[in-house]
């Protein structure tokens, strides 16, 4: 399968296209759907809860607890479909995963501020495989030295974009809000968790 090339500073990410056949993505997309524990998540921000905006869930291997934003997420097994997909994306990245966390954007006021994924759990220089069914989002990287510099792009149905290792220390990303009419989306991007004690160490 080809890939595009994206450079984001001095990093490579890769963006493939078409990654699963018609008929898998329509049966991902049905088993999210159906089957995933949505959540609507609140977190602290300057001393008041807030809904974040978009629904999430957070599915791994039972070692792969998630720390971040004050929340504690525990993982839900995974589906059929998705396992398959991980074992999949394992194969194409020579990566291994235990965990995923999917976002549910309901339409365009649905939305994801800017960070890394960066947490103690997920190692010093992270790979994050980041997968999108659904609408087209526009996606944003900026330098988290320099914050006017920055790069966008749109992340269509049934594609995979690759972040490297290192990447999440130099460059956060965001999916913005946007006023154009825009159905559901579903991101799922998958990583490797170490358990909390060892991140701790
Ligand atoms: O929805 C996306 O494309 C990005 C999701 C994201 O940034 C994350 O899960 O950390």
């Amino acid at each position: 399968m080809s890939f595009e090339m994206i450079p984001v500073g001095r990093y490579q990410t890769r963006l493939y296209l078409n990654v699963l056949s018609d008929e898998s993505v329509s049966a991902l997309w049905q088993e999210l759907i159906d089957t995933l524990p949505w959540r609507q998540e609140h977190i602290r921000l300057f001393g008041r809860e807030r809904a974040i905006p978009r629904l999430q869930c957070w599915i791994g291997d039972v070692q792969a607890v998630y720390r971040y934003s004050g929340l504690t997420l525990q993982p839900e097994p995974w589906p059929p479909h998705l396992a398959t997909l991980k074992q999949r994306l394992e194969q194409k990245t020579r990566q291994s995963f235990n965990s995923v966390l999917c976002n549910l954007y309901r339409d365009g006021q649905d939305s994801m501020g800017w960070h890394s994924d960066d947490e103690a759990e997920l190692g010093p220089a992270p790979v994050v495989a980041s997968f999108t069914l659904g609408a087209t989002r526009r996606f944003q990287f900026r330098d988290r030295h320099n914050r006017h510099d920055r790069i966008s792009l749109d992340l269509p149905h049934n594609s995979l974009l690759l972040m490297p290792a290192g990447l999440q220390s130099e460059w956060q990303h965001q999916v913005p809000k946007t006023r154009r009419p825009t159905g559901e989306r579903i991101n799922l991007t998958f990583r490797y968790v170490y358990p909390l004690a060892a991140a701790n160490e």
